[in-house]
């Protein structure tokens, strides 16, 4: 019978298809290139695969601009490519989840020509279109993450029409029912292929206020500051009106319904509110019948990643996410790797992964962090990122995220490509490739395939319910228990040791695979610097 439940806890390891593995040596990743790097992923212990968009598109935003939702990219191979991935993928015991972008497409799109060529034809309302005000200036004040105004002047329409990204992007009219229905088709026709689940981009953007009404100022206090205003004036507005629509629940149950005809489909919504994050993430996920898990930017950022921090986060979630299903990413294409992000040891990855398979949600890793690469130096000449050239320097994009997988020390290429990678290899990472971690037993890769299989070997750890959070000093404890398994967990998160009391009743050690602590001869847990602490009772 199939797990009808499998993504719950799941671990999901997220592939870049551009920088995973190159095939046909154009220096650009593809699907045969996946295909031959699945058991290396398998090998990881992990449940699924996430793979980012590998859809026909002008490539603008590298893949987050889609001409065509039903077919590949020739760039990455073809459908037929794709149904070995995914045949490949479940014979090794993968599931593989998609990234659908449903909240715009590429201005390339068929649909868009056609919207754009009058303002009475079939496809007239499919896109966000609104006159401009009397004096020629766009129709509100709503501005684009990457940067400037969100809406750009069509000369043909003689109107606006909203991009909530690049310009290249415009926004799908969600209030229009039968685009919600042709993007319902989309989530069939890969349904009907095999796919097990979807990564949903930037579900919150999906309706935008019918009266399209001004938002107004952020309030200062929420601004977050290490953000230069040139960057991104975007953080100075309070996105009322222009994302987070209570319409949106309504189309994420349609959207569920069809999920819910098939035996085990599942979907993880890309949710970015850097204000109600997580607020959304419980309603989004709370029901059964929406999404099933929110994907959380709290450990995306640039806070350090301390106890406070952790069980601050878990106390939020607490109140606000009871019911629902959080998925946690330290990393991923858009932000800096978190080895570099949060200026991390060797030993602070250990400690940081070791935490995160004891979270309760369902977790994603990014490709190479496995590996603890750091985010890669690209010089302005060699920059991709339409956002990073635009802001350079004082933002240096998504690029240092995004360099090429390393498989390999023996060549410049890291055996990524026989040509010239699309991004180049970065130098720092070569020693820290695939292979040379496969024959050092101290390696983090090693490290990270221990703690997937500890979290695997645990039905607490994947499904069980957790106690609130502490904070004891510079560690975190809670414990997760599900049936009659009860598992204590503790993990300091500083070079500083710090001692945690036993708790109540009989426990014995595990995870001594992981460097887990046990107690002393004062009965009390010595925790090291960045030391585990874990275990079970009985
Ligand atoms: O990202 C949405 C999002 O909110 C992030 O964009 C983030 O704020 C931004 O990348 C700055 O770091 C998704 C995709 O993950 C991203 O790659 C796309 O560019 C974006 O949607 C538009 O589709
Ligand atoms: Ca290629």
């Amino acid at each position: 019978a199939v797990d009808k439940d499998w993504w719950r806890g799941a671990v999901i390891y997220q592939i870049y298809p551009r920088s995973f593995q190159d095939s046909n040596g154009d220096g650009i990743g593809d699907l045969k290139g996946i295909t031959q790097r699945l058991p290396y992923v398998a090998s990881l212990g992990v449940d699924a695969i996430w793979i980012s968009p590998f859809f026909t598109s002008p490539m603008e935003d590298f893949g987050y601009d889609v001409s065509d939702y039903c077919d590949v990219d020739p760039m990455f191979g073809t459908l037929s490519d794709f149904d070995v991935l995914l045949d490949t993928a479940h014979k090794l015991g993968l599931k593989v989840m998609i990234d659908l972008v449903l909240s715009h497409t590429s201005d390339k799109h068929p649909w868009f020509a056609e919207s754009r060529a009058s303002r009475d034809n079939p496809k007239a309302d499919w896109y966000v279109w609104a006159d401009p005000k009397p004096d020629g200036t766009p129709p509100n004040n709503w501005l684009s993450i990457f940067g400037g105004p969100a809406w750009q002047w069509d000369g043909r329409r003689e109107q606006y029409y909203l991009h909530n990204f690049l310009t290249s992007q415009p926004d799908l009219n969600f209030h229009n029912p039968d685009v919600q229905d042709a993007l319902l088709d989309v989530v069939r026709f890969w349904l009907d292929r095999g796919v097990d689940g979807f990564r949903l981009d930037t579900i919150n953007f999906y309706f935008a206020d019918k009266q399209l009404r001004d938002n107004p100022p952020l309030p200062v206090e929420m601004r977050d500051s290490s953000i230069a205003p040139r960057v991104n004036p975007y953080n100075h507005q309070h996105h009322i009106h222009s994302k987070n629509q209570p319409e949106n629940l309504e189309f994420l149950r349609r959207f569920r319904a069809v999920l819910d005809e098939y035996p085990a489909a599942t979907a993880v919504g890309e949710v970015g509110d850097a204000q109600r994050g997580l607020e959304i993430m419980g309603e989004y996920t709370a029901g059964d019948d929406k999404v099933h898990m929110c994907y959380s930017f709290e450990f995306l950022s640039g806070h350090a990643p301390t106890a406070d921090r952790f069980s601050e986060v878990m106390a939020r979630v607490d109140e606000v996410v009871s019911e629902g299903w959080a998925c946690w990413a330290f990393s991923n294409h858009d932000v800096i790797r978190h080895a570099s992000r949060w200026d991390l040891t060797p030993a602070a990855q250990r400690a940081l992964a070791t935490l995160m398979m004891c979270l309760r949600g369902s977790i994603c890793i990014y490709q190479g962090e496995e590996l603890g690469l750091p985010e890669a130096d690209v010089a302005f000449e060699d920059l991709q990122d339409p956002y990073g050239i635009e802001f350079w320097p004082e933002f240096k994009g998504r690029d240092g995220c995004r360099t090429p997988m390393v498989w390999e020390n023996s060549n410049q290429n890291g055996g990524f490509s026989e040509g010239r990678p699309w991004l180049p290899v970065s130098h720092a990472h070569l020693p820290l490739s695939v292979a040379a971690q496969e024959s050092n037993p101290a390696a983090l890769l090693h490290h990270y395939r221990r703690a997937i299989a500890f979290r695997k070997a645990h039905p607490s750890l994947v499904k069980g319910a957790h106690s609130p959070m502490k904070r004891v000093g510079t560690a975190v404890t809670f414990t997760r228990s599900h049936d009659d398994e009860t598992l204590f967990c503790a993990v300091n998160l500083s070079v500083d040791p710090c001692i945690v009391d036993m708790p109540e009743g009989v426990w014995h050690q595990v995870g001594q695979e992981l460097g887990s602590a046990g107690p002393g001869p004062d009965g009390k847990l010595h925790l090291g610097p960045w030391q585990p602490a874990l275990l079970l009772r009985g």
